[in-house]
């Protein structure tokens, strides 16, 4: 076989069929969603799907101790495989999903790779395509645990031992879905690793850019708020001698918003995504609250002030209401900065192809912010319609997703090409 120099053909058709076709597993009744929660069975049948695809093509599957998924398409020589190009996301879902979160870089990576086995090439370095375990941090945290394991941050045992909040242990659940592999996180060092990913947010639609180039990714802190307060009879006890845990809670909830995120609007975030009272009756005042923030900013020292506002807040609350808050850090990942090399390759191949392209900052949390603390990396975003991701309605237009898979692909050429 010849090696690959340049101007492979995109197999379009294939990669948009395979989207397809894995958003139709997990699919629930809520409006056409689908839910593939990390290692449910619903997810192991999205692995067992994926895994079949990467032998269709030929590529070395392997499986790490944590259930990372990696297709190999080995390079033509042993020197080019000890140097590879690592592409990648993640099939887990939220709860009713999307068809594309993920799905989409771990398809057009296979896209990348079936058109070397359809030009009947072979890369002049080797070319790996993962799939993540447990990116969205749904069942178990953190969030994009699988990558994270796999660029050291986080042993595999402590990952293995993760209860859930289902009270599953991770571990085995992952043995039960048959996906507890024996590879070391970390052996296949990628060289650089470039991920392809919906925006998920209303950017590149209102600038009308088919490409965006990803050069950060904001900070990340998530926890867990407990209040304990005293359950009492909704008509008999008098509001000055409440010690009302769901008020607490919806205090501090409308803090987030009034006080948190007012004092850096355009770039501070927060979110409670969760949130249960206890003993959740109509006329008993709640004894317990707990709920989650979600605080984001592509500012580290933003990110703490806002840590610190809210832990204020807390803690006014707990003596004005009688009530005790305990607090339960669950991520806290800082802001990362990409490999501008690779950022200006893919601005160069959007714009070889006429595209115009606009350099952004991530809002979400991706694999590649866990893959930067092992190797240059970057990320291609295209437009998510309406800005809506994590919900059924994501949509991204075909011919979008094309051009983005066909970007991923020149920049992949033009890496493999340099060096
Ligand atoms: O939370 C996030 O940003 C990612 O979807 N896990
Ligand atoms: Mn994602
Ligand atoms: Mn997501």
């Amino acid at each position: 076989m010849t090696v690959a120099t340049a101007n492979l053909a995109l197999d379009a058709e294939r990669l948009l069929a395979q989207l397809q076709e894995l958003g139709t597993i997990g699919q629930d009744s809520a409006q056409g969603g689908r839910t593939r929660i990390a290692l449910t069975d619903e997810e192991k049948a999205g692995r067992d799907l994926l895994a079949g695809w990467m032998r269709e093509l030929d590529l070395e599957v392997r499986v790490d101790q944590v259930g990372n998924i990696f297709g190999v398409l080995h390079a033509a020589s042993a020197e080019g495989d000890a140097k590879p190009l690592m592409m990648g996301s993640h099939i887990d879902t939220v709860r009713n999903a999307g068809a594309l979160d993920g799905c989409y870089g771990v398809l057009a990576g296979l896209a990348v790779a079936r058109a070397y086995r359809q030009a009947r090439t072979l890369p002049a370095r080797a070319i790996v395509v993962g799939a993540f375990t447990n990116e969205e941090g749904v069942r178990y945290q953190p969030d994009m645990m699988g990558s994270l394991v796999y660029a050291g941050g986080m042993a595999v045992q402590t990952a293995l031992d993760t209860v859930g909040i289902d009270g599953t242990r991770l571990g085995d659940e992952l043995a039960r879905i048959g996906y507890a592999g024996t590879m070391v996180p970390g052996t296949i060092m990628p060289h650089e690793y470039i991920e392809l990913h919906i925006e998920q947010g209303p950017v590149l639609e209102a600038e009308h850019k088919p490409i965006g180039v990803v050069e950060n990714l904001q900070g990340i802190s998530w926890q867990k708020v407990t209040i304990h307060g005293v359950a009492n009879h909704a008509g008999t006890t008098p509001t000055r001698l409440r010690h009302d845990a769901g008020y607490a809670a919806a205090a501090c909830i409308a803090h987030l918003r009034d006080r948190v995120v007012a004092a850096a609007p355009d770039t501070t975030l927060a979110t409670t995504g969760s949130l249960r009272l206890e003993p959740d009756v109509i006329n008993v005042i709640p004894r317990k609250a707990t709920f989650t923030v979600d605080l984001r900013d592509p500012d580290e020292l933003r990110l703490q002030a806002a840590e610190q506002r809210l832990a204020d807040f807390l803690a006014a609350v707990a003596d004005r209401e009688g009530v005790t808050i305990h607090t339960e850090p669950l991520v806290r990942f800082q802001p990362v900065v990409f490999d501008a090399g690779i950022a200006g390759r893919i601005e160069a191949a959007a714009r070889r192809r006429g595209l115009s392209s606009m350099r952004m900052t991530s809002g979400a949390g991706h694999d590649a912010q866990m893959m930067a603390r092992i190797a240059p990396s970057a990320m291609i975003f295209v437009p998510s319609r309406g800005g809506i991701s994590h919900n059924p309605r994501e949509h991204t237009d075909d011919e979008q997703l094309i051009l983005g898979a066909q970007v991923l692909l020149d920049v992949v050429q033009d890496c493999l090409g340099a060096h």
